[in-house]
């Protein structure tokens, strides 16, 4: 089957960084996996895409050295199944508050015995190649959010959970979910202090740590405390901010 770049880069001993896109667009979702990211999350709790727009764009994605992962909006095993039957080569599921719920979540993306998925993987046999069957459970990277206090309280028997390959922070959600406000890195000292401990807890489980960053600072921080998996936060984010300061740049050029 395909490799799986974000399995290559962690076999490595490396880092794998993600591109993150909040839009429904395939060009888009090219253009992020020709710059360099191990893979290519398509959003799509928050972000724009529908299920039509994800199948475009996760085939944009194979045509790219990047491998195309998504989160889902929920923990949906009709949704699961179908995006990966679409060639998702990775899930992050949000808000996962428990073990049950992360057993479910793995329970829904593999094959049997260990799983319930349907067999019909009309794309993701296209993209992963003819042993999709037999390599799909070991290539298929699931992550399981953190972002409640609940999932926080559960961290550690979640880590337990056979078949995930780790855990993905939510600093936003996890901010509010502790009564704190969401702002860019470093978090207040409860959420922080929170943040190291799912680090920890992950690591001590054999697991990977994933984080969602707000911006290329953060990404550093997060990448020099030991993060496996790091997004630098999203598409919409860096366009916006480079393109103010293009235009800034180029109205101060401006003769008066
Ligand atoms: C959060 O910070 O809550 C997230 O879900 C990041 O994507
Ligand atoms: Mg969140």
């Amino acid at each position: 089957m395909r490799p799986n770049k974000v399995i290559e880069a962690w076999q490595a001993g490396e880092t794998a960084f993600a591109a993150w896109t909040n839009t429904e667009s395939s060009y888009i979702a090219e253009v992020l996996g020709h710059t360099g990211a191990d893979a290519v999350v398509i959003d799509m709790q928050h972000g724009m895409a529908d299920m039509h727009s994800a199948l475009s764009m996760l085939q944009a994605i194979s045509a790219t050295p990047a491998s195309p992962f998504v989160r889902v909006p929920g923990l949906d095993p009709r949704l699961i199944m179908k995006l990966l039957d679409y060639g998702s080569y990775g899930l992050i599921c949000p808000l996962v508050d428990n073990a049950e719920q992360a057993e479910a979540f793995v329970v829904a993306s593999s094959y049997p015995p260990r799983g319930g998925r349907s067999y019909g993987p009309v794309r993701g046999l296209l993209y992963g190649g003819p042993d999709y069957l037999d390599a799909a459970d070991r290539t298929i990277v699931r992550l399981a959010m953190i972002e409640t206090r609940a999932g926080l309280d559960n961290m550690e028997a979640i880590c337990q959970v056979d078949g995930l390959e780790g855990i993905f922070i939510g600093p936003s959600d996890l901010s509010l979910s502790l009564g704190s406000k969401p702002r860019p890195e470093p978090a207040e000292d409860q959420v922080e202090e929170a943040i190291a401990r799912c680090l920890d807890a992950a690591h001590k489980a054999g697991k990977k740590a994933g984080i969602f960053c707000f911006g290329v600072e953060g990404a550093q921080r997060r990448t020099a405390q030991g993060f496996d998996f790091v997004v630098p936060h999203s598409d919409s984010f860096h366009m916006a901010k480079a393109y103010r300061a293009a235009l800034e740049a180029a109205r101060a050029s401006k003769k008066n």
